[in-house]
């Protein structure tokens, strides 16, 4: 059987497939529950400094090969999410923190929140395509981005993964920034942004209008995010965007990724996902002479 197990940043992952933000991210429950189906960690649902309700429904339409969501950031805030992440905690592997804020201040305090709870790392989210004044608006500025994650690592201990929006000109120039903080992983790619029109009402389908596009037809976006990444950062690189088959998760290995991540996935193989995944992946491994997940990082790279 080929080794499934990866290393990112000191963490030791049973397998390479962790739970995308916002997937079942809510409460501690849904991510014990991922946890118990398999996932080798899974990362929270965003959470601010305040509660949020986000934004009306509807907050979700399928489309061609995949989804188009604007939730708008909903989220307990970081006061009351305490009590999720010690449920979250309970299988005892890794719960990595997911954090917006609007600036370094507010990110340094939701850091040392999280930390104190007792998370094995952080993801602060830099790429949301859709909230004024966080995510994407602040990550798609390399300055900003250094600065944020400068700001983060200087107030905390464990690892800082710092999620990366495709809707830029040059995402290998925003992974210089993030690692020229002192980001320890860079997670790519977030959402990209997309619309769908109702015909019959003919105004946008989702409450808020644009959205972010996820699923099977962002992965060529992904791989190509991937791939330049890893020519331009040294840290390691968490790779996700419309993975939902062992070939796919390899493609995003080769391309260059350390770890992966899977969203849309999980809302058609829900608790089978993770099992699926990592037995496809395995037989991959076998067939193609891999002795390990780990080993085929960035191999689409360099020479014939
Ligand atoms: O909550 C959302 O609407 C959302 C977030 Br925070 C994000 O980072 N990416 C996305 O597609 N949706």
């Amino acid at each position: 059987m080929a080794e499934l197990t990866v290393d990112i940043a000191g963490l030791r992952l049973q397998n390479p497939f962790i739970l995308a933000s916002g997937i079942w991210g809510e409460t501690g429950a849904t991510l014990a529950r991922a946890l118990r189906a398999g996932a080798g960690a899974v990362v929270t649902k965003s959470i601010g400094t305040e509660p949020r309700p986000g934004y009306p429904n509807p907050t979700i339409v399928e489309v061609p090969a995949g989804f188009i969501n604007a939730m708008g950031l909903p989220n307990p805030g970081i006061e009351a999410y305490k009590e999720e992440i010690e449920e979250a905690l309970q299988p005892g592997k890794p719960v990595i923190g997911s954090i917006f804020g609007a600036d370094e201040r507010e990110f340094v305090k939701l850091a040392r929140k999280m930390e104190s709870y007792g998370v094995s790392a952080l993801e602060l989210n830099l790429s949301c395509p859709h909230a004024k004044g966080y995510g994407a608006q602040l990550g798609q500025d390399p300055g900003i981005t250094k600065k944020i994650t400068a700001a983060v690592k200087a107030a905390v201990k464990i690892p800082v993964f710092v999620k990366l929006t495709p809707n830029v000109a040059s995402i290998a120039a925003i992974g210089k920034a993030a690692e020229s903080g002192g980001a320890d992983a860079v997670v790519a790619i977030n959402t990209l942004k997309g619309m769908a029109i109702d015909l019959e009402l003919g105004r946008p389908v989702l409450s808020h209008g644009s959205g972010g596009y996820s699923g099977p037809g962002i992965r060529p976006v992904g791989i190509a995010c991937v791939y330049d990444l890893f020519e331009a950062v040294k840290i390691p690189i968490i790779g996700m965007g419309g993975i939902s088959s062992g070939d796919d998760a390899a493609e995003y290995l080769l391309a260059g990724a350390a770890a992966l991540q899977v969203g849309s996935v999980v809302y058609k193989k829900r608790d089978r996902t993770f099992t699926h995944l990592s037995r496809e992946l395995s037989r991959f491994l076998s067939s193609h002479h891999y002795k390990s997940a780990r080993s085929m990082t960035g191999k689409a790279h360099g020479g014939p």
